[in-house]
């Protein structure tokens, strides 16, 4: 039969330091090269390329540039959209790079009765199907009414952009039951940053990782390349563009951690790696704005250290001086909502994040105030069901 490639979840302008932006794009054109070397019959990007549903011209532009290096090599590209190039609206940049000819969505669906009707898009001997993810796992419901339109004789493909059971863990999330969806020889997923495989189902991890945690655990983006005249074979790609050297450093007294920071770092080789600093432990002198991280990334330059990030999550401070510690951003919005929610309940809050979502949309430069406007109320319409 053929070959082809499972990316997802590419993330292209995800981060926003600019050298680990870089990386990102570097793993994605690996992940294109090694496909063209290969000479794959097609690939397939199971949501999430860009990171943002409007991403910036400059990414497009590299974007643009990667997809005709695979178009000239004759190699089609199959995508559906992830949560995060998923746009209230309907309209994506994917929508931009498909009139270009660089791609095929194959989400094609029809609702009947109370099922969704999924259309095959028909290459070679290959049904390929696809529902796209939605914002904040949204799409579930939906999926547990999909039926396939069928394709004898054909291998059959599902794409879809969401959190199945079998890979959740502890994560305390919905989750699709994999016996409720229609048979498919393989299924083509995206959405978790994980590499999983269960029977025909497969998570290929991101084409990067996309945070520190990620960076942690997986070190390195992968994708998968299947080999369909080979019974199913499977191989992971493993996308090394540079080391990751993680440092856990227990620190009792902020005023010195400086330069016990620093010494840990002398007894390292820190050429051109990604240098993960884990900070944790019970402070008993100063505060964590006394660690002077700018000295420490200055010492890691200077040693040709590729990029410094830190993580001081598990630092925690003495009861006595306690102030607020602002993490992660995004938790903070789940957990105000969480709190919020549960002393006004209301039907009104499930609306919330992705009201939160669709107002958060930024004016792109040169937008007319009144396209903007439109494009606001558009997003928030359809949430509100006007
Ligand atoms: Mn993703």
């Amino acid at each position: 039969m053929a070959r082809f490639a499972h990316i997802s979840d590419v993330h292209l302008g995800g981060w926003k330091q600019q050298p680990m932006q870089e990386l990102n794009f570097q793993s994605f054109k690996k992940a294109i090269d090694i496909c063209i070397k290969s000479k794959l019959d097609f690939v397939l990007i199971a949501g999430d390329l860009f990171d943002s549903a409007y991403p910036s011209i400059e990414i497009l532009k590299e974007t643009f540039s990667e997809f005709k290096r695979l178009k000239e090599a004759n190699i089609p590209c199959f995508i559906i959209a992830g949560s995060h190039d998923y746009s209230v609206s309907g309209k994506t940049f994917l929508d931009v790079l498909e009139k270009a000819g660089f791609c095929k969505n194959v989400e094609d669906f029809e609702k009947r009765d109370d099922s969704l009707i999924l259309n095959p898009t028909v290459y070679k001997g290959f049904a390929i199907y696809g529902y796209p993810g939605r914002k904040s796992g949204l799409e579930i419901e939906e999926l547990r009414k999909i039926k396939l339109n069928d394709s004898p004789g054909m291998f059959k493909i599902l794409m879809l952009h969401t959190t199945i059971d079998k890979a959740r863990g502890t994560l305390p999330v919905d989750a699709l039951e994999v016996e409720s969806l229609p048979s498919a020889d393989y299924y083509a997923l995206g959405h978790l940053h994980i590499d999983f495989q269960y029977q025909n189902f497969v998570y290929p991890g991101p084409v990067f990782p996309n945070n520190f945690q990620e960076l942690e655990d997986l070190k390195s983006g992968s994708f998968y390349i299947v080999d369909t005249e080979v019974e199913n074979t499977l191989a992971k790609i493993e996308l090394k563009i540079k080391e990751v050297l993680t440092l856990n450093i227990e620190i009792k007294n902020a005023l010195t951690a400086t330069q016990k920071i620093i010494s840990e770092l002398e007894k390292k080789e820190l050429e051109d790696k990604i240098i993960l600093l884990r900070i944790s432990g019970q402070l008993e002198k100063g505060k964590t704005s006394d660690i002077k991280f700018q000295q420490i990334e200055e010492f890691a330059k200077k040693q040709n250290a590729y990029f410094v990030l830190k993580n001081t999550h598990d630092l925690k401070l003495k009861e006595s001086e306690m102030e607020i510690e602002i993490g992660d951003s995004e938790n903070i919005e789940e957990e105000t909502m969480k709190i919020y929610s549960e002393q006004n309940p209301s039907e009104f809050n499930k609306l919330i994040p992705q009201l939160l979502n669709v107002l958060s949309l930024e004016k792109q430069e040169d937008e007319k105030s009144e396209v903007f406007i439109n494009r606001l109320m558009d997003g928030t319409k359809k949430i509100l069901k006007f």
